[in-house]
């Protein structure tokens, strides 16, 4: 190359360089407004944005396999067989399209006007973004017989586009390092991914996905994989979801269709629970908030139940007034529909505002359920009698709650008499401890900052609302006092599970049980009747779990709180040189044996203490595994806790 064909390259090259990198410098000042945020669900958010492209890919139908690899330094690797994102010289930008797709905000996808492209992540911002957070990023494609790379530091490419080989075979394969300057968690968590990528198995069926954990290496040399696959689609998530209930009717009632131009996919059954279990998706993205079509789907199927409930005369000698939330009384639904140009609104943008959306879900629901009640009578005779039960059990609870109601403090019933409450009436300075058992709960009034720390003793294991009928929930003491201490009212007319948040009197709720086996369940108890009946408040941040230490090592008048077998042996490899003498661990078996000093600066003290927030990453798998833990079935139970006890390892 002449020096003057470089000076001329090198301007060209220059000023659409300028742009990209503006681009890219945007992202890494906000990253949040692009991704969310800079911990856990960012960092995973990395993965999603790849994982997407070759998802899209797929439902094109180029691709039938992504593989997902956790690198040994957490940097990952996404890999596709499709057809490899083009190299070719892309005429605007004056470089290839594959640089151009990996360094320009929103460029992905763009290039192929065929192509229906309906996937990309919340946010739909795309591969380049992950490229501008990574520190390193490096893409390989294979295509037209050759293996092309491009190699970037924080979305920057280290060279242009070369060939480094011949290949006969087509695919796309990114791996990126997040940025340690930018995340404040860089650590992938495996439980994570496997939900995702299990979820997006069951979201598009026919594709294969693993994930292989190469930090976890097996006892044969081989690391740690999981493969996803599923033939059938939203009717195995569906088994997979109440795969720990009792069924009402033996099928899943499945439908995938396309109506007014939306690909709509529907997949439903009813178990013998009391629970309301509908997860709705918008391009593979859970919408947690819902939308239009949840709306759609609620009003499809009742209209269609209610039909034929009338038409079949079973309501003719029913009293009480059935309404909407009857139908789906003991309903597991799985409602998964494609939207080109999705409207995402809510608080976490996970709420479909598209109106035209609400009539083809109606539609879709309406012909499969319809047809499947006039197919098979006898199911449909057990779903209409769980109805017309579920309507006579809400009489009862409406009962149940204007007890709880009458008893709340903006009624003037006054707060529960165990209560001991906080002085501060702001809300957002205040916490709540629920604390397991009188005992400690008298320890930690003593040992609280009474100006924001309220306490709550619950006596023992609360209900298991798992199991219980919903009136049974609103008749238990400690789950009205639970209500009453936090302030909040439930139920409408319209809806008997509405929250309503707004009155909620702390906005930290911290679950506080001993570091024991009981305590855990009981933690698991409490967690339980807050996801089931008080999920805004999860979903909002509010739910916490406190972490008491599990031992007290003293040397002379040296004393440590150590929180895991780990900090205790350093202790003693710090103090006990020499010989072990001298030493002394005592390991808390509860709260109880702290006193109010200890309890305040372990486990109260904000400067001191861990709080675990309680957050909800899928709501699908959530609901599988409190399905599970506190169901009646032991095999899977027992299954679950074997695989995880790790995790679970308290006692040494
Ligand atoms: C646009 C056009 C073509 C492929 C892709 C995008 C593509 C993108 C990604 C991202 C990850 N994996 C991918 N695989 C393919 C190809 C158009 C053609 O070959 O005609």
């Amino acid at each position: 190359m002449s020096e003057e064909e470089k000076v001329t390259n090198g301007a060209s090259y220059g000023a659409s360089s300028i742009q990209v990198l503006e681009g890219l410098e945007a992202v890494r000042k906000r990253p949040a407004m692009y991704i969310g945020d800079i911990g856990l669900k960012g960092l995973h958010h990395l993965v999603y944005e790849v994982v997407d492209n070759s998802i899209d890919e797929a439902m094109a139908g180029h691709c039938d396999r992504i593989d997902v690899t956790i690198n040994e330094n957490n940097s990952v690797t996404v890999e596709d067989n499709g057809r490899g994102i083009p190299v070719d010289m892309h005429e605007k930008e004056g470089k290839s399209a594959l640089e151009v797709v990996m360094t320009v905000l929103h460029a992905g996808g763009k290039f192929d006007k065929d192509s229906y492209k309906v996937s990309g992540g919340l946010h739909g911002v795309g591969v380049s973004c992950v490229n501008a957070l990574s520190s390193h990023m490096k893409v390989e494609v294979a295509r037209d017989g050759h293996l092309y790379i491009q190699e970037y530091e924080q979305g920057t490419p280290q060279y242009d586009v070369k060939s480094i080989g011949n290949s006969d075979k087509t695919g796309t394969r990114v791996t990126f390092l997040p940025d340690n300057t930018i995340f404040i968690e860089t650590i992938y968590r495996n439980e994570i991914l496997t939900n995702r990528l299990r979820e997006l198995a069951y979201l598009n069926a026919g594709i294969t996905l693993t994930l292989t954990d190469k930090r976890h290496v097996l006892e044969d040399g081989t690391y740690k994989t999981e493969v996803f696959f599923s033939q059938e689609g939203l009717k195995e998530f569906v088994e997979y979801i109440d795969e720990a209930r009792e069924k009402l009717i033996e099928n899943v009632i499945h439908i995938s269709t396309e109506k007014n131009g939306t690909p709509v996919e529907i997949a439903m059954t009813y178990n013998t629970s009391y629970n309301e279990n509908i997860h709705s998706y918008v391009n593979n993205i859970n919408t947690i908030e819902g939308g239009t079509h949840l709306a759609g789907f609620r009003r499809g199927l009742t209209r269609t139940l209610k039909k034929y409930a009338e038409d079949s005369k079973m309501l003719e000698k029913i009293k009480v007034e059935i309404s909407g939330d009857d139908f789906r009384e003991g309903l597991t639904a799985v409602i998964s529909i494609k939207v080109a140009e999705p409207q995402f609104e809510g608080q976490t943008k996970t709420k479909l505002g598209n109106n035209e959306v609400m009539g083809s879900v109606d539609m879709a629901v309406s012909e499969a359920l319809g047809n499947y009640l006039e197919e098979n009578p006898k199911a449909a005779k057990i779903i209409v009698e769980k109805v017309i039960l579920a309507a006579t059990a809400r009489a009862a609870a409406r009962k149940a709650r204007e007890m709880v109601q009458r008893k709340s403090p903006l009624s003037g019933g006054g707060l529960p008499g165990k209560l001991a409450d906080c002085a501060d009436k702001d809300p957002a300075k205040c916490e709540l401890f629920l604390v397991e058992g009188d005992s400690a709960g008298g320890t930690a009034k003593q040992g609280r900052s009474r100006q924001y720390q309220a306490i709550l003793p619950l006596r023992g294991k609360i209900l298991n609302v798992e199991k219980a009928m919903p009136h049974k929930v609103l008749e238990s003491e400690e789950i009205r006092n639970i209500y009453t201490a936090l302030g909040v009212t439930i139920g409408t007319e319209d809806d008997s599970k509405a929250l309503n948040l707004t009155k909620l009197r702390y906005h930290k709720v911290i679950i506080m049980t001993d570091a024991d086996v009981d305590g855990s369940h009981i933690a698991t108890l409490i967690m339980t009747f807050f996801f089931r009946h008080m999920k805004e408040l999860i979903e909002q941040g509010y739910l916490y779990i406190a972490t008491p230490p599990l031992y007290l090592c003293k040397k002379g008048k040296i004393e440590e709180y150590c929180w895991n077998e780990a900090q205790r042996q350093a202790f003693i490899d710090k103090y006990g040189s020499g010989s072990e003498s001298g030493i002394h661990t005592q390991r808390y078996k509860g709260l109880g044996e702290m006193n109010e000093v200890q309890l305040w600066e372990t486990t109260m003290n904000p400067e001191n203490r861990t709080l675990r927030q309680v957050t909800i990453e899928n709501a699908a798998s959530a609901d599988h595994v409190f399905s599970m833990l506190m169901g009646d079935d032991v095999a899977p139970r027992r299954q679950f806790i074997e695989e995880n006890a790790t995790y679970a390892k308290i006692d040494a």
